[in-house]
């Protein structure tokens, strides 16, 4: 096993208060600093995603030094993916081995955590993903957590709240076969379809990068779907919705968390209006803490945070709360207290984890209207 080499000084994991022969092991002694490596999708079609992610990471560490001042000084080292598993894996090597960061937030998608996550499980080092979102990803192994919400809780709660209420019998899919979110969210959906007695007419897919969906979606236009079920990265789903919509298919379209962003009404325009997702964060969610996140963040930013501001925001958060607890910048026992989390309540709800790490939250169903997304009702 690689070493940590982070100021680490006492590599034992068994929960108690760690012991530590550091120069600052309380909050009283002084200040310590903890630099966390940010490893998202900053370039390339699928970018929305991690600038959002970095927007929210950044408005929470300028709350957070100022807060924590004299006792904790958080750094963020961001590393750019473009969507690679290969550049994902690269950057987490970096991060740790050369930049000895304290732990990983991110990467983005799924897939990159699928190929990266082991790496920083093998070096000990505290991973984090805020939008993963696939069965699986905390059976990595223990230095692997995460705050985003699985698509096996989002999606069925938005294909039963939606298909109950239209009284749809009858479904068809679409998917990006080269992503592993796409796939999953497909097979949760499928799944769901299943157990709720609709009619399968059929399945059809596409490729992360594709531009031209006629051809798929004119077959199913002809199966005549009551809903459309979408699994997708924001912008080739939100080109599917648009094609869909031109085509003339009118059924009722349930998507995945991958439409959770603004650029999906930039790209499909008016066509979005009644696209379904299931989110663990609202904007327009009347609640103090929201409401203050959100001001702030407009503030800042000139737009309203999506989930993935938002989860990104939470997740520095949560470090902070358990680097503090640490007492120190040590990859071990700042794993330990993130273990520990219970009850953090979060601009993105209420967090806790199961034994095995995976994140217990609640979904809620939003709807597409005048170019943003609304409670579903
Ligand atoms: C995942 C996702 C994507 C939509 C993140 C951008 O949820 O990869 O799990």
């Amino acid at each position: 096993l690689v070493g940590c080499s982070s100021g680490a000084s006492n590599p034992s994991s068994t929960g108690a208060a760690p012991e530590t022969n550091n120069a600052a092991p309380t909050e009283s002694a002084g200040e310590f600093t903890a630099k966390i490596g940010g490893v998202f999708i900053l370039s390339g079609s699928s970018a929305a995603y991690g600038e959002a992610q970095k927007k929210g990471l950044d408005l929470a560490l300028e709350e957070l030094n100022e807060t924590n001042k004299g006792k904790l000084k958080i750094e963020i080292q961001y590393e750019d993916t473009g969507g690679k598993k290969e550049s994902a894996i690269n950057s987490v090597n970096k991060l740790i081995n050369q930049d000895n960061v304290v732990a990983i937030i991110g990467p983005t998608l799924s897939g990159e955590m699928l190929a990266a996550g082991p790496v920083a499980n093998e070096a000990e080092t505290p991973i984090f993903g805020i939008s993963n979102t696939v069965e699986g990803i905390n059976d990595i192994g223990e230095f692997v957590f995460r705050n985003s919400l699985p698509e096996s809780i989002a999606i069925p709660t938005a294909m039963k709240q939606a298909i109950e209420k239209k009284g749809s019998k009858t479904a068809a899919f679409i998917y990006a076969e080269n992503d592993d979110f796409s796939v999953s969210g497909f097979q949760t959906m499928k799944k769901t379809a299943e157990e709720m007695g609709l009619q399968n007419l059929g399945e059809t897919t596409f490729a992360i990068g594709d531009v031209d969906f006629s051809a798929q979606l004119t077959k199913i236009k002809q199966l005549n779907p009551d809903v459309l079920l979408v699994s997708a990265l924001y912008k080739e789903g939100s080109m599917v919705v648009k094609k869909a919509r031109e085509l003339g298919i009118n059924s009722l379209i349930v998507g995945g968390n991958g439409f959770n962003n603004p650029k999906v009404f930039e790209i499909a325009g008016p066509a979005a209006e009644g696209l379904i997702v299931a989110t663990p964060f609202s904007p327009e969610k009347q609640d103090e803490k929201v409401q203050k996140f959100v001001k702030a963040f407009e503030a800042k930013y000139g737009s309203k945070p999506d989930q993935f501001a938002a989860q990104a925001y939470d997740s520095l958060y949560i470090m902070s709360q358990s680097l503090l607890a640490a007492g120190t910048a040590d990859r071990n026992a700042l794993r330990d207290e993130l273990a520990k989390l219970k009850d953090f309540e979060g601009v993105s709800g209420k967090l806790s984890f199961d034994e095995g790490r995976n994140p217990i939250g609640d979904a809620v169903v939003v709807e597409a209207k005048d170019g943003k997304f609304v409670p579903f009702e």
